[in-house]
């Protein structure tokens, strides 16, 4: 992690142990993320990184391109369409961070695969998440997070999330509406306009400026199994990718099951807003481990 305050201070990612931590909830709750370095082990990553192929070669409604359409930009509704990342929503170092620091039982709201592949993954301006799962999909209240785990290296050059720390405390933001026509995505249904780099809602210049400035800016560079929880009103935004590595993202947004929109008022698809608001029940620990191979 890197903090560009105005002092330049250093920014140490904190690790910590979730499950009995008052820590964690300190940071989170003033700084509205939480950084967990290398919380799955490298094996457990190649399990994760062995899913990501499949993942990115079909083609369906649930994959968003990069305005180059040989770029794809993230693939929805993979916890409910690849067993690995089916295990990933429900492992029990995410489940209990995300009802620890939601204060209650959870439900996978959305999940995707963020690219930013190289040499054409595109930027994701600053944004909060909640106003898009407020406006369009009715969310009551912003009691929802998304844990960004890290199926790369991610470094200040392959685009890193960054974040305003605090931005979180002033609830909505005010923002940019741009209902206007997404150039490159042709007919495609309003809803890509909560999905490319010409997002539907921005967070207005002034008020951003405003933030920047006064809280700075930290962006989220760690090592593969490492994970990023943000909360939905955290202010956020990636650039594209300069380097010649990708930064390959599995992100699970996990909701209050107290907070889930009311049915009738749910219009965009069911791999952006899960139906399923079943509390989650955590798999195995160990269910990313590969097998125990016994000798023969
Ligand atoms: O509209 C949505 O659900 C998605 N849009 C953004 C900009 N972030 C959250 C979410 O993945
Ligand atoms: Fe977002």
């Amino acid at each position: 992690m890197r903090n560009e305050r105005a002092e330049h201070s250093a920014f140490r990612p904190e690790r910590v142990v979730l499950a009995s931590s008052a820590r964690a909830l300190d940071l989170y709750q003033r700084d509205g993320f939480l950084f967990l370095d290398s919380l799955f082990a490298s094996d457990e990553v190649e399990t994760l990184r062995g899913a990501i192929a499949s993942t990115l070669e079909g083609r369906s409604e649930r994959t968003v391109l990069e305005v180059d359409p040989a770029m794809v930009r993230s693939v929805y509704g993979i916890h409910e369409h690849e067993p690995r990342f089916a295990a990933l929503a429900r492992h029990p170092r995410l489940i209990a961070a995300a009802r620890q620091l939601l204060d209650g039982e959870v439900y996978v709201y959305q999940s995707k695969l963020n690219c930013k592949a190289v040499f054409g993954g595109d930027l994701w301006p600053w944004h909060q998440d909640f106003v898009f799962w407020q406006k369009e999909d009715g969310m009551p209240a912003p009691r929802a997070l998304t844990a960004a785990v890290f199926l790369d290296d991610v470094t200040e050059t392959n685009g890193p999330i960054a974040l305003i720390p605090g931005s979180h405390t002033e609830g909505v933001l005010v923002h940019d509406t741009y209902g206007g026509p997404q150039p490159g995505y042709g007919s495609a249904p309003a809803w890509i306009a909560n999905l490319t780099a010409k997002l539907k809602y921005t967070i207005e210049k002034d008020t951003f400026v405003r933030l920047a400035t006064t809280n700075g800016i930290v962006t989220a560079s760690g090592g593969a199994g490492s994970v990023l929880l943000f909360d939905c009103n955290t202010a956020h935004a990636s650039s594209v990718n300069l380097s010649p590595y990708p930064r390959t993202l599995a992100l699970f947004t996990y909701n209050r099951v107290d907070n889930a929109p009311a049915a009738e008022r749910i219009h965009r698809p069911s791999f952006l807003v899960s139906r399923n608001t079943e509390p989650i029940v955590p798999v195995a620990d160990d269910v990313l481990r590969p097998t125990l191979r016994l000798p023969a």
